[in-house]
């Protein structure tokens, strides 16, 4: 593929409240760079209301006279949406219902991520890299990947990213500084409460946050909490689960996939990095290789209570995997 050919990017939900923020930054440049054409192959459900929502969609992006846009397909089969796709964003996924269990969840959930797993693999590019948004997004990322036999499964990767950002602008606010003096804040494990802002290896303008903010029951209690429980909050608040500021933590992800050289939260295959479940898709800081690529950054030292929040939100992760074991 040379480098202004447009890059293939199939979205699923497309029609759903995360896209309708995502699709606009995309065409705009935000994700690939200014300079890089996009073509856009967006899937929905089979039924009439998502794919005439989803035309409405595509009617607002032909207005925006995007330059970089080259074309749009609207459709509700997966082997067209992901044919030649060189990046697949899965953002669509069953909300909880009212009552249900959430391993009914799990279950439902894994079996669009079977389907679409299989497809990705048959028809998507040879390059083709996978973010997955829809919840939950861990495990929905492994049933996906444990699908593929011609697609490694580095290439299948989870956003914990808004996480980071949540993290990110609490420990600046704490400290009464500008959000950019705040540097290495990763999460680790699962996209759920029980996932681990490691507050300890941030620095704030070059110090250790611990240090500047001076305040560890702050740090280990609402911190964590403030973080872990935000999208909870935001339904809370807005009556809706957090949409826009999703689509800007997606494009994060894969903005800093494509830029070596970048340190950011990602949930990949552990492979047993920092005592996870070799099996599981944890969230990790991982530095971005080549275009794409990446490495998981081993070495953070951990202390008891850190250990103690990576058993945890390890605990949920294998959990989830037993739940949907059948799947794999
Ligand atoms: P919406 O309900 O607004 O949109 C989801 C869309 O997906 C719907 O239009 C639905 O028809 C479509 N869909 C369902 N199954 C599909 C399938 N098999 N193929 C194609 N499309 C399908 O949800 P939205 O607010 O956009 O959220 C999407 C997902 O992101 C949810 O699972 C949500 O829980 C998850 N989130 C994940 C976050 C993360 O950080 N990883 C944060 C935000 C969000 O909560």
């Amino acid at each position: 593929m040379s480098s202004t050919s447009p890059i293939r990017v199939a979205v699923t939900g497309a029609a759903g409240q995360i896209a309708y923020s995502l699709l606009f930054r995309i065409a705009s440049g935000a994700m690939f760079g200014p300079d890089r054409p996009v073509a856009f192959q967006l899937l929905e459900v089979p039924l009439e209301k998502p794919m005439q929502a989803l035309e409405g969609v595509a009617m607002e992006l032909d207005d925006c006279a995007f330059p970089l846009l080259k074309s749009i397909t609207v459709t509700s089969d997966p082997a067209i949406a992901f044919k030649d796709a060189n990046w697949c964003l899965l953002v669509g996924a069953k909300p909880r219902g009212p009552g249900m269990e959430r391993a009914d969840l799990l279950k439902d959930n894994g079996k669009i991520f079977i389907t679409q797993g299989q497809v990705i693999d048959q028809v998507a590019a040879e390059d083709a890299r996978i973010a997955v948004v829809g919840n939950p997004a861990n495990t929905n990322c492994m049933i996906a990947a444990s699908q593929a036999k011609r697609l490694p499964a580095d290439r299948f990767t989870a956003m914990v990213r808004l996480d980071q950002n949540r993290a990110q602008t609490q420990l600046a606010k704490k400290a009464s500084t500008d959000l950019t003096a705040v540097r290495d804040i990763f999460i680790y494990g699962n996209h759920s409460p029980t996932m681990f802002p490691a507050f300890a290896h941030a620095t704030i303008n070059g110090q250790p946050a611990p240090a500047v903010i001076n305040d560890d029951a702050w740090l280990k209690g609402p911190f964590c909490e403030t973080v872990g429980k935000r999208g909870a909050a935001i339904i809370a608040a807005r009556g809706a689960s957090s949409a826009a500021s999703a689509a800007n933590a997606l494009v994060d992800h894969v903005r800093d996939l494509i830029t070596p050289g970048t340190i950011h939260s990602v949930a990949v295959k552990s492979n047993g990095a920092y005592g996870f479940d070799p099996q599981v898709w944890a969230g990790l800081p991982v530095r971005t290789t080549t275009p794409g690529s990446y490495e998981v950054v081993e070495g953070y030292a951990m202390d008891e209570f850190a250990q103690a929040k990576i058993a945890a939100t390890n605990a949920e992760l294998v959990e989830e995997r037993a739940a949907v074991a059948s799947m794999l």
